[in-house]
């Protein structure tokens, strides 16, 4: 099978937003180890995540994380991003790396410590408003470690009674975007643990608040496709983070643990109309602890786009014919046909087409850039995961 000028089109309307978070120093609870070159503030992350898109053209967009990336003016921060070739995108809020916030933050039983976090989530947005973004996405990393520790029912209903009030400012063009994990840091219960409450959460404000899914935040073993499925025909699938796992939240590069998720899961995103869809955001939530960090987000979004051909090329005829024969082997193996099919040098040929590198990899490491920013950064603070 060979991508055909249908999907080579279908290709080209493909867009990953990066996090900023991935160009800073990052590590796990044991240690934080710094990178040679790694980025000493917001405006070098987006120098860095603009090099990404350079040499892909996939990823033109840059999430934000606030207060990680603050910065005394964002009119300046978005100026830097456009003449680099990108654009500023996701806010994404922080409450979890505060004192105040050790029992919780919009759940929180203390009013003023929820106004707190009620009010951060306001400064997001006013943000939001200087750098054009749409979106505004919430972690929580609220929960409690022991059965007893709080009432559940009585956090569910303070998040629902903070999220409204969120969703009150955001503007018309806006979108509230909540995200679930279902265990860390707390470990006996989560707010936000699964799809779930983050649909009911988010349909109870109305059509401007979506889910995000993160492919990391679920159970070993979980149908994360069926959860894809289910959210586009509700209509509130509004973004993914894509990042892959082993064990937990590993946050390693997509489609290096398990590529045949991440194709199953295109699949019901192209399926259920959600590919190359503005209302689903492609986002990538990763850290890079031991690898070079702008290589890194290339094979990323090199990752996604090569699982992206693959499930493009699904014969859906042939595949609902199977179906409706009731050939199991038959439907089968439409599916793995795809999946097995190598794509990477008709890809390699489509880069070339568009005026972009064969190779990303290869170009990026002859670019010279990596070892310019070695140099001249050598020395400074570099910025970090909680700097
Ligand atoms: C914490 O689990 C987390 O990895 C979430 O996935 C967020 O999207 C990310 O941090 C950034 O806040
Ligand atoms: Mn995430
Ligand atoms: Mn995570």
């Amino acid at each position: 099978m060979t991508l055909t000028d249908d999907i080579r089109a279908q290709l080209a309307l493909q867009a990953i937003e990066l996090p900023s978070w991935a160009f800073g120093n990052s590590g796990t609870r044991f240690r934080v180890f710094g990178t040679p070159g790694t980025a000493r503030d917001p405006f070098e992350k987006i120098s860095d995540a603009a090099q990404v898109h350079k040499h892909t053209g996939l990823a033109p967009t840059v999430a934000l994380h606030i207060p990680w990336d603050k910065v005394p003016s964002y009119s300046e921060l978005r100026k830097h991003a456009e003449d680099n070739g990108v654009e500023l995108g996701t806010v994404n809020s922080n409450t979890f790396q505060d004192d105040d916030y050790k029992f919780g933050s919009v759940t929180h039983w203390d009013d003023r410590i929820r106004q707190k976090a009620i009010d951060h989530h306001f400064e997001c947005i006013d943000i939001m408003n200087q750098t054009g973004s749409r979106d505004l996405k919430i972690w929580l990393a609220d929960g409690t470690n022991y059965p007893g520790q709080d009432s559940m029912r009585a956090r569910q209903d303070r998040l629902a009674d903070s999220l409204a009030k969120i969703y009150e400012r955001i503007g018309e063009g806006q979108r509230l975007v909540l995200e679930y994990k279902f265990f860390e840091p707390s470990f006996y219960h989560t707010d936000v643990p699964d799809w779930g409450t983050s649909y009911v959460q988010t349909a109870a404000l109305g059509e401007r608040a979506v889910v995000c899914l993160d492919t990391g935040h679920h159970a070993p073993g979980t149908n994360i496709e069926f959860i894809v499925m289910q959210l586009l025909r509700l209509g509130k699938l509004g973004s993914f983070d894509f990042n892959s796992r082993f064990y937990a939240d590993d946050d390693l590069i997509v489609g290096a643990a398990d590529p045949f998720q991440l194709f199953r899961i295109i699949v019901e995103v192209i399926r259920g109309g959600g590919y190359a869809n503005p209302d689903v955001a492609f986002m990538l939530d990763q850290c890079h602890n031991l690898e070079a960090k702008i290589p890194g987000q290339i094979r990323s979004v090199l990752n996604v786009q090569e699982a992206t051909a693959k499930a493009l090329l699904v014969d859906n005829e042939a595949l609902a014919a199977a179906q409706a024969a009731g050939d199991v082997l038959a439907a089968n193996a439409v599916f793995m046909d795809a999946f097995n099919t190598d794509v990477r040098a008709d890809l390699a040929a489509w880069r070339e087409s568009r005026g972009l590198p064969a190779d990303p990899m290869a170009a990026y490491a002859a670019s010279g850039y990596q070892q310019k920013i070695e140099t001249e950064r050598a020395g400074g603070t570099q910025a970090g995961w909680g700097a």
